[in-house]
């Protein structure tokens, strides 16, 4: 729940800011993208006397690049000078859509020091230490669905733009599977129902992110449940695991495989599901982790084995070693699980 001291408090840090920057988590998905371009969108439209500027870690898949002023973010991986420059500057910073600066990796190292103010909107569990605001509700489907009521409680979700309700559409749409996971109240319709009364196409929308693939990555996802899906009836799960050289074969660009852990789960009976794959410099596995139901938390799972966290039945991590290990480890943690 919002509570009123807080938007304040926020209200009054905006008005005191100069410059500020909005950074989302590293490998950005569409809750962290929406929710970014949303926030500078939204400053743009009501604060104007602030200097906004969205920041990811590195650069996010090309179809969550449509969304308004996505094009002129700054990308740490590829311009890291001009962007802590930029950050140096800054008198206000808003985290979104993760709660641990970690998750920034060298960009979280490099930030350590800014003594700008912290604000944190997301909705992951267990936040860091650190924030001098902080908005974090784990009941919330998406941080956009958290964005929007805190736009809502400033006084100004009737007048957003059409284009800040479609980046926050965006990110509820994704984050849920198109509504069909992770809505856990009500509030999650009310808000996409306001966002529909905004004049959003909602149609274009899901359109723009879920009908943008290459047929290479369609036909890296044959590949992959094809060959290379282990399942596993007795103990509910399934694991699907890709090498760099077939993710290569297949001319991986960032964020081919997203969602692909998903499909494990559409398995009648399967409860637990990960995608291990080769970092892009080699140097570790990947593993995100998707259970469905009550009864396996893979935030645990990830934060007990993966050195990750997430949400209860959506998560990610590491794991150093190599892909041949990191197969036989998961497989090992199957035996632990009932
Ligand atoms: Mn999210």
């Amino acid at each position: 729940m919002l509570n009123q001291q807080d938007i304040s408090r926020l209200r009054q840090m905006v008005a005191e800011a100069k410059q500020a920057a909005i950074v989302a988590h590293i490998n950005p998905d569409g809750d962290a993208v929406g929710a970014t371009m949303a926030l500078q969108g939204y400053l743009q439209q009501f604060h104007p006397h602030l200097t906004v500027q969205a920041v990811f870690p590195n650069q996010p898949p090309a179809f969550l690049m449509w969304v308004e002023g996505a094009k002129s973010s700054f990308c740490f991986a590829t311009d890291k000078e001009k962007t802590l420059q930029y950050l140096q500057q800054c008198d206000l910073i808003f985290f979104v859509d993760f709660n641990n600066v970690d998750r920034l990796e060298e960009l979280g190292a490099r930030m350590r020091h800014l003594t700008a103010r912290k604000v944190l909107i997301d909705h992951h569990p267990q936040p860091d230490d650190g924030f001098d605001l902080e908005f974090s509700d784990p009941s919330m489907s998406a941080t956009c669905e958290l964005m929007y009521l805190i736009m809502d409680a400033l006084g100004d979700a009737k007048k957003l733009s059409v284009a800040t309700a479609e980046a926050l559409y965006m990110g509820i749409l994704t984050d849920t599977g198109s509504f069909s996971y992770g809505i856990q109240t009500p509030s999650t319709f009310r808000v996409a129902a306001d966002l529909m009364a905004l004049g959003i196409d909602k149609n274009a929308v899901a359109s723009r992110v879920f009908d943008s693939y290459s047929e290479h990555r369609v036909r890296l996802l044959g590949y992959t449940l094809k060959d290379k899906m282990m399942v596993y009836p007795e103990h509910k799960a399934a694991y699907i695991y890709l090498s760099r050289q077939e993710l290569n074969d297949y001319h991986f660009e960032v964020g081919d495989t997203e969602s692909f852990v998903n499909y494990p789960l559409s398995i009648k009976g399967i409860e637990l599901s990960a995608f291990l794959y080769e970092s892009l410099d080699a140097s570790h596995i990947r593993v995100s982790l998707r259970s469905r139901g009550k009864n396996i938390s893979v935030n645990e799972l990830a934060r007990t084995h993966f050195k990750g966290g997430g949400h209860f039945n959506a998560a990610g991590g590491k794991f150093f070693g190599t892909l041949a290990q990191c197969c036989t480890y998961f497989e090992g943690i199957l035996q632990t699980i009932k």
